[in-house]
């Protein structure tokens, strides 16, 4: 089936909100006759959609699996542009590997690629991030927003405000965030954010927000290395978390912070930020290429940049380090 013509169908299932929706009716919206809407069904229906059909009634979407696929994320995605164009894949190396090409190729603001698998999911600094089938949330969102090179970070801290959001409404817990890119729940990471971008000169083309969340793992499917570092949140919350469904919500809330920030700069996203972090006051040691620094976490500035007072005094402002609370 036509991507385009499955869109039409699901956005009218959709709107029908658990009402039917005659044969006629999504034949005119399609621009074919009812016996070539049947065939569209049908193909919907071989895809986990469960479809009842009644003469003189029409269709109605009684059921669909929640699979984690590119049509089932359309299905219940309320935004207008964050995750409007999807690719689905049922394994690849690493999203952000694809994001990046598609990025280059003019993928409009908002594409996301999702991943049921990544056999070489990356971290920063070409560490490996653990991504097996079927029980997380592997995705990379391409933005495109007009913003200097220096305030790209200002967006990891938005994406991970975005995370804890989302995860506070679909699994019901309240996640911490480390600066500036993991999301932890009871001292363990359960996401992980990696961003990158393509610019030209001082305009940024294109940001690449690569996202892990380790949503339905249990504690021994993490390898040894992870045991005592990584959790997920079914582990958390203690139920299986719907993945697409975290994934839309995600999306809806990663739409509202970027609008906020567009409209009214960092300052609203800085306080929710510094409201879930779990480093601000704390003493910590950043680990960074250039070397380690002690001190205490003052906050971020408005570039999203540490601020950590050293025991000279002197605050030294970091940019890119792992963060170690001791
Ligand atoms: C990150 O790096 O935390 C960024 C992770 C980004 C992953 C996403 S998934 C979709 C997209 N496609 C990709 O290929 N990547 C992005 P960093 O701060 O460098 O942390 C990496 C470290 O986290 C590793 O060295 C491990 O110690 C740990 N780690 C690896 N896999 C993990 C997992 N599944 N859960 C928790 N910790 C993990």
């Amino acid at each position: 089936m036509k991507s385009n013509v499955r869109k039409v169908i699901l956005n009218a299932f959709r709107e029908a909100n658990g009402e039917y929706i005659s044969g006629e009716k999504l034949a005119n919206k399609i621009g074919c006759s009812r016996t070539a809407v049947w065939k569209h069904i049908e193909e919907l229906k071989k895809e986990g959609f469960q479809v009842e059909a009644v003469r003189k009634k029409g269709y109605l979407l009684i059921d669909h699996s929640k699979k984690l696929s590119a049509d089932e994320i359309y299905l219940g995605l309320h935004t207008e542009e964050i995750g409007r164009s999807v690719y689905f894949y049922e394994t690849v190396p690493s999203t952000q590997k694809l994001a990046k090409e598609l990025a280059l190729n003019g993928a409009n603001h908002g594409t996301l690629i999702v991943a049921d698998e990544q056999t070489e999911g990356r971290g920063r600094l070409v560490r490996n991030w653990y991504s097996p089938k079927g029980t997380g949330l592997w995705m990379s969102l391409i933005i495109r927003p007009e913003i200097a090179i220096q305030q790209a970070p200002q967006l990891t801290l938005l994406t991970a405000v975005a995370v804890v959001e989302a995860i506070k409404d679909v699994a019901g817990i309240q996640p911490e965030i480390k600066w500036p890119n993991d999301i932890l729940i009871s001292g363990k990471k359960v996401c992980g954010i990696l961003t990158e971008l393509q610019a030209e000169e001082s305009h940024i083309q294109s940001l690449i927000i690569g996202i892990g969340i380790n949503v339905n793992q249990k504690q021994e499917d993490f390898p040894s290395e992870l045991q005592t570092i990584a959790t997920s949140l079914k582990i958390e919350a203690d139920k299986l978390i719907d993945r697409t469904k975290l994934l839309q919500c995600f999306c809806y809330r990663f739409e509202k912070l970027l609008n906020t920030y567009i409209d009214n700069g960092f300052l609203p996203i800085k306080q929710l930020w510094e409201g879930y972090s779990c480093s601000i006051g704390r003493e910590i040691t950043a680990r960074t290429l250039n070397g380690n620094y002690h001190g205490i976490a003052l906050g971020i500035n408005e570039d999203g940049v540490l601020l950590l007072k050293q025991q000279s005094g002197e605050i030294r402002e970091i940019y890119s380090a792992d963060i170690e609370i001791t």
